[in-house]
């Protein structure tokens, strides 16, 4: 349906809303808002975004109203656990983390899943929590909420809670104590599992190969340093994702030669010390920009 542009559904405001937004500019495409606030399009490719509530997003995806979606891995998993298809996990994007964990008041001597035989469990993830019980072996009951879940336990409408969380202050908050993690989370982009129209397949392939450059050259790093010709063995293992590194002449210098490396992974300043240790010096670390 809808042309020949990409749609692609988005969290309207909350948590993934503005981190969503930012990815797609990220990847280059300039976004002007429809006058009803529902809605971007991109001046600079044929991509339409629709902004939902974040629970409507799979089934917007499913349907092929909207070709590609952003949404949490959990709302994605609750559905899929409820028997949900017709959309898939393209890749995951980096922001957003969260885990969903079991937790039980802080007093209560948690020794396994099997502690949680026979209790009532209050969710908003019945789905995904009833999958795990019977994995686990466990019956228990699910109370299943629409939200405040964490004030279940003292409300005496549940012993036990199965909720998202990120820093676990809400869980602190409510004398709760996170026990086990059924899933981990954070914001994935989707797929409609149903062909799309050739020339919105282009577009779409083209945004997922930026959004993966994005994601690579969030934590990657252009390393440079001086080092021994001696000691280059031993640098090119403590740099962490670099694969061969470049090694150039200095002038005037035999024995020591400059190192250029592309690191996928964080560097962190313990590796400027392994590096320094190892013999390298004048060590410089810059942010890479774009990286395809
Ligand atoms: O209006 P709409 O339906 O679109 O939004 P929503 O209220 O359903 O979702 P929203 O914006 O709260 O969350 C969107 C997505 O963000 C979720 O589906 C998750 O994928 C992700 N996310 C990441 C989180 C959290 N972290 C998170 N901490 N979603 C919810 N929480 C809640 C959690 O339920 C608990 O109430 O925050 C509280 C715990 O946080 P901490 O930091 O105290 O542990
Ligand atoms: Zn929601």
């Amino acid at each position: 349906m809808n042309s020949q542009r990409l749609h692609i559904a988005i969290q309207k405001s909350g948590r993934l809303a503005e981190r969503s937004l930012e990815l797609i500019g990220s990847a280059g495409y300039r976004l002007t808002k429809s006058a009803s606030d529902l809605a971007y399009s991109a001046e600079n490719a044929p991509i339409d975004l629709w902004c939902l509530r974040d629970d409507d997003i799979p089934t917007f995806v499913a349907d092929g109203v909207a070709d590609l979606g952003i949404v949490g891995r959990n709302v994605l998993a609750e559905r899929a656990a409820g028997g949900g298809n017709g959309l898939h996990e393209v890749m995951a994007l980096g922001f957003g983390r969260c885990r969903l964990s079991i937790a039980t008041p802080a007093g209560f001597d948690y020794r396994g899943p099997q502690s949680l035989q026979g209790l009532r469990i209050a969710t908003t993830y019945p789905n995904l929590l009833a999958r795990y019980l019977a994995e686990a072996g466990i019956e228990a009951s699910i109370v299943t909420m629409r939200g405040a879940v964490e004030v279940a336990p003292r409300l005496k409408l549940a012993d036990a809670i199965c909720d998202l969380v990120s820093t676990g202050a809400t869980l602190e908050a409510n004398g709760l104590v996170a026990q086990t993690t059924i899933l981990e989370s954070e914001a994935v982009l989707v797929r409609s599992t149903r062909k799309l129209d050739a020339g919105v397949e282009r577009v779409a392939e083209i945004l997922e190969s930026r959004f993966r450059g994005v994601a690579a050259s969030q934590d990657a790093k252009y390393v440079m340093m001086n080092a021994p010709r001696s000691a280059l063995a031993r640098i090119a293992e403590i740099l962490p994702g670099a694969g061969a590194p470049t090694v150039l002449a200095l002038a005037g210098r035999d024995d020591l030669v400059a190192v250029h490396a592309v690191c996928q992974e964080s560097v962190f300043w313990e590796t400027l010390e392994a590096l320094k240790e190892a013999g390298a010096s004048a060590i410089l670390v810059l942010p890479i920009e774009k990286m395809m």
